[in-house]
């Protein structure tokens, strides 16, 4: 393929209703969209993180300097353009795996458009719809939590995941326990809210036969999630500190982690997600998908991800409604607690030109 134009397109979509983490409340997703175009077809892409280096250290305006001065001109320089030409072209640049992924998914949907292939073939996917969890955020008060709890489970979602900080832990999971019973599948996501030196108290929550604990310590401290792994017995997932397959197998080798979590921007795109898959599940180790409040641009490959054959956790593939009123794509509905794995070409969806337009904040060639 050949690189024409790739356009940025920023968007502001407002939340249904705030969501709350150890890092932050969020009130709007506002984030922006890439569009590719080659002489063979054309590919969308979503990026992953925030305005605000909150959750990871990569930000909107940091990644499209990174994308405009660093990784286009290394894609446009190419011969011939394809997703397995663009990740050695891009490797030259350190980190930014969410800028990279962002870039890499839109070549790649181009590409498959071009096959007529669907991401999900591509990728393995051994499933067409997958089970859907959600992802509560803290809330003021736990009467809050239990009605917002009851509400998701109503809607069918399979898996509940509560959002954790010191001061709101123990008492939330034991009263949704209480409430929901022992038989709910339940895990908790601290954001890297802990240290080490709260061991004890982390301890506390193995009582309530949690699934898992996602990311309680700092970001990158293999050794610590290690050393807490002793402690506790819920299984330790990573999230924030997997930035790679290599990443990811040293991780087990340590037993810093029981369970991956699987972002693929977080790893620098969906082929690197796969190996991240592919390293957990040759070690036994479940991985699951996990979630940034994407708009249908994100969701869709996640959901072509979270249909191989190790995603043998529900992720955090909610519906569209989860977190937006009215999405820039046809909608992700919830059926029987369940997602379908699109198997258009590509990623499957494309924005609705009147829903993006109404969201768009800014759109501009960053190359041409
Ligand atoms: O840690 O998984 C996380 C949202 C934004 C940033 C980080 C995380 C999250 C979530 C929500 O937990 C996942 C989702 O529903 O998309
Ligand atoms: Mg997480």
């Amino acid at each position: 393929m050949r690189l024409d134009r790739v356009e940025i397109v920023h968007v502001a979509i407002p939340l249904v209703t705030p969501f709350r983490t150890s890092f932050g409340t969020m009130t709007t997703k506002d984030t922006f969209l890439l569009h590719v175009v080659t002489d063979a077809a054309e590919g969308w892409s979503e990026f992953a993180a925030d305005p605000e280096p909150r959750y990871c250290s990569e930000f909107v305006a940091g990644a499209e300097i990174v994308l405009r001065d660093f990784l286009l001109p290394r894609a446009a320089a190419l011969p011939h353009l394809t997703t397995a030409a663009l990740a050695p072209a891009m490797a030259g640049i350190k980190g930014h795996e969410l800028a990279k992924a962002a870039l890499e998914t839109a070549v790649l949907d181009a590409e498959l458009r071009a096959y007529g292939m669907s991401l999900a073939t591509y990728l393995g996917a051994v499933r067409d719809r997958v089970p859907a969890g959600v992802s509560v955020g803290i809330k003021d008060s736990v009467p809050e939590l239990l009605d917002d709890v009851e509400r998701c489970l109503a809607e069918g979602y399979v898996r509940i995941k509560l959002k954790i900080e010191p001061g709101w832990d123990v008492e939330p999971v034991r009263a949704v326990r209480e409430r929901f019973g022992e038989a709910l599948p339940l895990q908790v996501d601290a954001n890297t809210a802990y240290s080490l030196a709260d061991a004890e108290h982390l301890r506390r929550l193995d009582e309530f036969g949690l699934l898992l604990i996602e990311e309680p310590l700092e970001e990158n401290n293999l050794h610590a999630h290690a050393l807490l792994q002793r402690r506790i017995t819920t299984p330790v997932c990573l999230d924030e500190s997997l930035h790679s397959a290599r990443d990811t197998a040293s991780a087990i080798a340590l037993d810093a982690c029981r369970v991956v979590n699987v972002k693929p921007a977080r790893v620098g795109g969906y082929p690197e997600a796969r190996r991240v898959h592919d390293v957990a599940r040759a070690h036994g180790v479940p991985v699951w998908c996990g979630g940034m409040l994407e708009t249908g641009i994100g969701r869709a490959p996640n959901l072509a991800l979270a249909a191989l054959p190790g995603f043998t956790l529900p992720g955090d593939t909610s519906a569209s409604a989860r977190y937006f009123a009215e999405d820039i794509t046809v909608p992700f509905v919830l059926q029987d607690g369940h997602l379908p794995v699109p198997s258009a070409p590509g990623i499957g969806v494309a924005p609705l030109p009147e829903a993006l337009r109404r969201f768009t904040t800014d759109r501009r060639d960053l190359h041409r």
